[in-house]
């Protein structure tokens, strides 16, 4: 397999202005017509047209009409002689739908046929210049049996449709943007579609369409609203109308990722579509909000300015994940659920980057280097990249941040770009910020990949009245880059007497104090501030907001951090410091041997949170939820799962009998009566009755009671939602409780066939916190189980990763064999879905940190996987940087 370096990249030597596409569709043998308007690029050199192609057959080229020789080299075709002046080429070639389980390119799901082109997918379609800096205007024609495929998509707007002879009918379709093929998009199926006609602000009108197999159409409602609301979002925003008569979602049972942006016609994971009351929870119900706006907001930040070569990447994901946060953030109403809003995304950073930042796939934003694109989809590019451009709005403020995107679209619309592109406009729009100021410098968070460490320490001097912070950063080695540079930090920050009181701020030199917030600009190594006029010693709120990505240790004691979780007018320090009080007790107990004791003084602190008065319940919710395994097993240089996951259960049981009857106040308290809706409000209500609910259930267990047991599953049987539903099963699972195996049984039987609800089932007994082994044992049955698949992603996902990735104490296993069952999956899912197999493979990045006897087994399931000798090169790379 080759590596592709991003200082290899050369423009194309030619291009291709315009395409015809004609598809005569059948799932097992679908005929491409390829019509090109091709040109040399005159600043190339002359050389032979090399077009990508794969698992693909062709049937005959013509150039200008007249048919010419071809050679097939390196999984090319390649054509040698060609004319200097732009000239037609037209390719004829099939492909098998039906055989295509990679579900990367043209195949089949229920029935309908679907693509997916990004990364590298349109070459499995036909033959082409497969790389995004090449944009076409595409035609595309449909044809295909009318009775199987009544409804036939394509990017752009429907120019013609009619019937043809032997009962097929056709649709052409016109995109009028230039785009990369990766955008491409057709769809041939039988759907229905929830339709509505919208008028933006500039007055232009639109028809907006969601597109589900029959039966969905009711669970389309959230989605279309979705939409809606990401189109009057962009436009206030970020001044950034719809540019499309029509914009289209489809949804598809079977997705590698969660949606796909092509121009005009969407493409989701109906996991991303399909939502009832009944069926969907209320993190279905944000999910969806977020997907939909991430792929809308993509038709301007990736479609209209697209990559200039997969190493930019994170130019559309990390600014499009910035923008769906953004959206999400705006669409609560409210600052307390802004910062919940905040905390997830923080959460889900330090759980899935922070550790791949630590691991043998460690990269830079901007990846130098890579064998298969695929497994550059990460929490690096899209999580830590929204991160990057976060910190630039904080250095720009977000007015500075609106003229920056400004700039950029005036500059580049219509064009391929880098990365750099976009960091020098915000730049530009802002001269006289501490970005312009330092740009090549904050412009290291692109090119260094690791998790940057920052200390502080905090010196207060009653005599001078002075406190003086000092801040010094540095950066961890990671493959191929032993040494790092200093970053430009933005550390939002604010000065907290121990009475609560947040102190006005006023550095040596300033005339006088203003305000009590600020952003300290770290850019060397260590940098000093120093407070004047600072009365009392007060405990610093460092980081706020989480203002960049880095570790922070700010050596603050237990009793500082109990300040700052009563007062901290920052919402998101506040719940750190819940955090940081539960993980240093857990730290401590998870590196002795003595059990872990908790002591009142924490206790009481989050008795006062959850029965505080004005705290938001999804606020008190997140703060009285433990640190997860996997951010436990970050802060550790020799892993065990075990201890670990003992540890947790541990501190989690005390909890929940220590605050027994505040749990009982809060579930009752935080009943959210009448009909469902997604609000933030509601939510946050329903997620911490849930939480409540676990907590008495897991005291029962403990006690030998059986009230809340039995109270959870009348809860389970009458619940008016998915959220209630799932958390009172979740009640009864997480508690071992003997109601529990009923109720799942009930469960199955009451949403048979839903498939989505089904993944839920899978995935809740997946998940369920391991004991005695019976979890692992149960996953191993279930994989026996009629409905269990591993064709199909969210079916795999929902038992595999949920297992392997997110129930460390059922997969690490002193015996091996949650590896072994690793490997065997692994091997297995590469022979029909690779993409997803490298995905899966992902969990064991960090193997090398494990303690024994883990360490040992899983680097035995990692040798057995490499022997495989026809291992595709996603898994390859995978598993090779693993080892390496
Ligand atoms: N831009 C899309 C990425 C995506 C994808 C990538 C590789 C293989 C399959 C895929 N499906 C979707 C989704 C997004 O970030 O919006
Ligand atoms: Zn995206």
């Amino acid at each position: 397999a080759q590596l592709i370096r991003r200082e290899d990249y050369t423009a194309p030597a030619y291009w291709i202005r315009s395409v015809d596409l004609t598809f005569e569709l059948d799932p097992a043998k679908t005929l491409v017509i390829n019509r090109m308007q091709v040109e040399r690029n005159a600043d190339q050199p002359a050389q032979p047209l090399r077009l990508h192609g794969e698992d693909i057959t062709v049937t005959r080229v013509l150039v200008n009409g007249d048919s010419v020789s071809f050679r097939h080299e390196d999984g090319q075709l390649v054509i040698d002689t060609l004319p200097d002046t732009p000239f037609s080429l037209e390719i004829r070639n099939i492909c098998a739908p039906d055989k295509n389980t990679k579900l990367s390119g043209l195949y089949q799901s229920g029935g309908g046929l679907f693509t997916q082109c990004e990364a590298e997918g349109f070459r499995r379609i036909t033959y082409f210049l497969d790389r995004p800096d090449v944009m076409a205007v595409y035609t595309v024609t449909l044809r295909a049996s009318k009775a199987a495929y009544p409804v036939l998509l394509s990017n752009g707007n429907l120019v013609e449709q009619g019937e043809l002879p032997n009962g097929k009918h056709f649709a052409k379709w016109h995109d009028p943007f230039p785009k990369p093929s990766y955008l491409f998009a057709l769809v041939a199926a039988d759907l229905v579609a929830r339709e509505q006609h919208i008028r933006t602000r500039s007055g232009k009108d639109h028809l907006l369409q969601v597109y589900v197999r029959r039966g969905d159409l009711e669970k389309t409602e959230h989605a279309m609203n979705s939409l809606i609301a990401s189109v009057v979002w962009d436009e206030a925003r970020f001044k950034l109308p719809l540019d499309l008569e029509r914009f289209m979602i489809v949804a598809v049972g079977d997705f590698n990722m969660g949606a796909m942006e092509n121009k005009g016609l969407n493409i989701f994971n109906t996991k991303f579509v399909l939502a009832t009351p009944a069926t969907a929870t209320d993190v279905d119900y944000a999910g969806i909000e977020s997907v939909v706006g991430h792929e809308y907001f993509h038709n301007w930040t990736g479609n209209r300015i697209t990559c200039r070569d997969w190493f930019q990447l994170s130019l559309k994901e990390g600014l499009t994940v910035f923008r769906d946060q953004e959206f999400s953030m705006d669409m609560t109403g409210s600052a307390t659920a802004r910062a919940v809003k905040r905390i997830e995304d923080v959460r889900q950073l330090r759980q899935i980057q922070f550790p791949e930042d630590a691991g043998s796939m460690a990269h830079p934003v901007r990846p130098d280097s890579y064998v298969e694109i695929n497994n550059f989809y990460t929490a690096t590019v899209y999580e830590k990249g929204a991160e990057v451009v976060r910190m630039m709005q904080t250095l720009v403020g977000r007015d500075g941040f609106a003229r920056g995107m400004t700039l950029y679209f005036e500059r580049f619309d219509g064009q391929a770009v880098t990365c750099d592109d976009f960091a020098q406009s915000i730049a530009d729009a802002n001269p006289d910020s501490e970005l312009a100021r330092q740009l090549p410098q904050f412009k290291r968070w692109y090119s260094q990949a690791g998790t940057p460490r920052l200390a502080s320490r905090g010196r207060f001097d009653a005599p001078t009245r002075t406190y003086t912070l000092s801040l010094e950063q540095h950066g961890l080695p990671s493959p191929g880059q032993s040494e790092k540079e200093p970053y430009v930090i933005p550390v939002a920050m604010g000065l907290v007497g121990r009475d609560g009181r947040a102190i006005p701020l006023q550095l040596e030199g300033e005339a006088e104090a203003s305000g009590t917030e600020r952003v300290l600009v770290l850019n060397q190594p260590r940098n000093f501030y120093t407070f004047v006029n600072v009365d009392v010693e007060p405990v610093p709120s460092l980081l706020r907001g989480f203002s960049a990505p880095v570790v922070l240790n700010d050596h603050l004691a237990d009793a500082d951090l109990l300040v700052l979780l009563q007062h901290d007018p920052d919402p998101f320090n506040r719940w750190e410091a819940g955090q940081r009080l539960a993980l240093n007790r857990l730290l401590a107990a998870i590196g002795s041997d003595e059990p872990l004791v908790l002591d009142a003084g924490f206790t009481d602190a989050l008795r006062a949170v959850l029965r505080h008065p004005e705290l938001d319940a999804a606020f008190k919710d997140l703060t009285l939820t433990l640190p997860s395994e996997t951010y436990l097993a970050e802060q550790l240089q020799v892993v065990d799962p075990q201890k670990i996951h003992a540890a947790r259960e541990s501190m989690k049981l005390q909890l929940a009998q220590a605050l027994r009857d505040d749990w009982a106040w809060a579930f009752e308290q935080h009943q959210v009566a009448g009909g469902y809706s997604p609000d933030a409000v509601s939510a946050g209500k329903r997620s911490l009755a849930n939480l409540s609910l676990s907590m008495l259930c897991l005291a029962s267990a403990a006690d030998g009671d059986t009230v809340w047991p039995g109270r959870a599953f009348q809860r389970f049987k009458d619940a008016g939602n998915m959220t209630d539903r799932l958390g009172a099963l979740s009640a009864l699972t997480g508690s071992h409780a003997e109601l529990a195996a009923p109720a799942l049984e009930r469960f199955h039987a009451l949403f048979k066939g839903d498939a989505l609800v089904i993944d839920k089932w899978f995935a809740l007994q997946a998940t369920t916190p391991e004991k005695n082994g019976l979890v692992f044992e149960r996953a191993k049955q279930l994989l026996k189980h009629p409905d269990f698949s591993l064709k199909n992603p969210n079916r795999a996902r929902s038992l595999i990763s949920a297992l392997c990735m997110n129930n460390p104490a059922a997969f690490h296993r002193a015996d091996g064999a949650g590896h072994a069952f690793w490997a065997d999956r692994i091997v297995e899912l590469d022979g029909i879905n690779p993409q997803l197999a490298a995905r899966m493979a992902r969990v064991m990045d960090r193997w090398a940190a494990l303690a024994e006897p883990y360490r040992t087994s899983a680097h035995a399931a990692l040798q057995r996987v490499a022997a495989k000798a026809d291992l595709s090169n996603d898994v390859r790379e995978i598993i090779g940087r693993a080892l390496q």
